[in-house]
């Protein structure tokens, strides 16, 4: 007994109230979702515990880019799990060396490490630069810098947040993990000046997902692999989010034709239903990693490594990243023609879309909140974007469904929320 239950009506078992005030009661309070409880998914569609239909227009941050529940990768899923789910490394399983395999093949790199979270292969990425600095550079022991960006999501790991730049993040969870240096977004001149003797990587999103969907000037993430690369610093590229299609390419630096010296893949990678995670490299980087140095009990399992080898292959098969180009071109197109007082700027690359919000109508969020009325669930992130970045696999059609709703709510016809503000 925790002394809870009656505070819950617990009459009604199935009901959006009830089910809000069980994790309302028995969660740790770290997220504020929108009030809608779902019980459903198929492609770009989602159902809730009432039988309301909505349009997944989040993906849940890009790790559906394949859709929910995509065929092919729940087939993949249930003929590995009524074989062999998990081995540890301690050893060998026949899934694991194939989908290294593959995912080497896809991205252009010698080796892969494979992990679970993002957060954890942004570890990884930090722990072969800094051990490549020491054994390869020359770096002194102890004394490995890394620079990061303003504004950057790498994940929630204690290292990882303390280089964030986003106060609530931070606060409260030091003290931090030292070799760490910010320099501004999009600015080559302050990265040229921020490399030192003992910097060993230069950890970046081509496109910041988190930071509120900002896109760098154009040429930038190459400039910055040209600079690093002249100057002896590798470049760990965090597409956990932009990649594997999200984009309008396989991964968003290839817009600038690099995928720089450490690629970090996550999110889609585990297709929706499972989390996989990996670093690559080439074998000069990844070869200062020996046996003990690193590892996680579920990275590389048969399960997770099925699963992605199928999802890979959904992505490459159906052609993700064309899809994304050609229709988040073209609704991006349609929601600049959206006129509206309340919209500041609609930016974005491929389907990963932001639309700002002007300070003076308020936050994001009441704007999310009157979608998901209208069946379309979009999240906020950084208070004044509203991202639309539905699953890849969404169509024209679809689209064009949900335009009409948008352009209500953009523009506050008759939306409640600006009767407050
Ligand atoms: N890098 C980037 C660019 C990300 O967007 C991570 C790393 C971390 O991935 P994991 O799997 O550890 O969450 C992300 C994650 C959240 C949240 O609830 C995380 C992300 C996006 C939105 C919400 O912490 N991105």
């Amino acid at each position: 007994m925790t002394g809870h239950e009656e505070r819950i009506d617990m009459t009604e078992s199935g009901s959006t109230e009830r089910l809000l005030a069980e994790a309302e009661l028995y969660g740790a309070h770290n997220y504020e979702p929108l009030p809608v409880v779902l019980e459903r998914g198929e492609g770009c569609w989602v159902w809730d515990v009432e039988g309301r239909k909505y349009l997944d227009m989040l993906a849940s941050y890009s790790a559906l880019n394949q859709g929910h529940r995509h065929p092919r990768i729940l087939a993949a899923l249930e003929a590995q799990a009524a074989r062999l789910t998990l081995t540890s490394r301690a050893f060998h399983n026949d899934q694991m060396g194939p989908f290294l395999r593959e995912l080497c093949e896809a991205t252009g790199f010698d080796v892969a490490l494979p992990m679970n979270t993002g957060a954890e292969a942004v570890e990884t990425a930090i722990k072969a630069a800094r051990k490549w600095g020491y054994r390869k550079k020359g770096v002194p022991e102890g004394r490995a810098e890394i620079i990061a960006c303003e504004n950057n999501f790498h994940g929630r790991t204690t290292t990882i947040v303390g280089f964030s730049s986003e106060p609530s993040y931070r606060d409260g969870f030091g003290p931090f993990t030292p070799g760490f240096k910010l320099i501004p977004y999009g600015d080559e001149v302050a990265l040229q000046e921020a490399i030192a003797d003992h910097t060993v990587g230069f950890l970046v999103e081509p496109l910041q997902g988190e930071g509120g969907v900002v896109v760098p000037p154009d040429g930038w993430f190459g400039r910055c692999v040209e600079i690093c690369r002249s100057r002896g610093v590798l470049v760990l590229n965090d597409e956990i989010q932009t990649g594997l299609g999200r984009t309008g390419r396989l991964f968003c630096g290839d817009w600038d034709g690099e995928r720089g010296d450490i690629l970090i893949v996550g999110k889609a990678l585990g297709g929706g239903v499972y989390p996989v995670s990996a670093i690559l490299a080439p074998d000069d980087i990844m070869d200062v990693f020996a046996p003990g140095d690193h590892g996680s009990t579920f990275g590389g399992n048969p399960l997770g490594a099925a699963v992605a080898r199928e999802a890979l292959r959904v992505i490459l098969d159906e052609d993700l990243p064309a899809r994304a180009d050609e229709l988040g071109n073209w609704f991006m197109e349609r929601l600049r023609a959206i006129d509206s007082p309340h919209v500041e700027e609609v930016r974005g690359r491929g389907l990963m879309i932001g639309v700002v919000i002007r300070e003076g109508s308020g936050t994001a969020r009441p704007f999310c909140e009157s979608l998901m009325e209208r069946g379309i669930l979009a999240k906020e992130t950084h208070e004044q974007v509203v991202r639309f970045a539905p699953p890849l696999v969404v169509t024209r059609e679809e689209l064009e469904w949900a335009l009409p709703a948008i352009e209500e709510v953009l523009r506050g016809d008759g939306v409640e929320l600006f009767e407050s503000l």
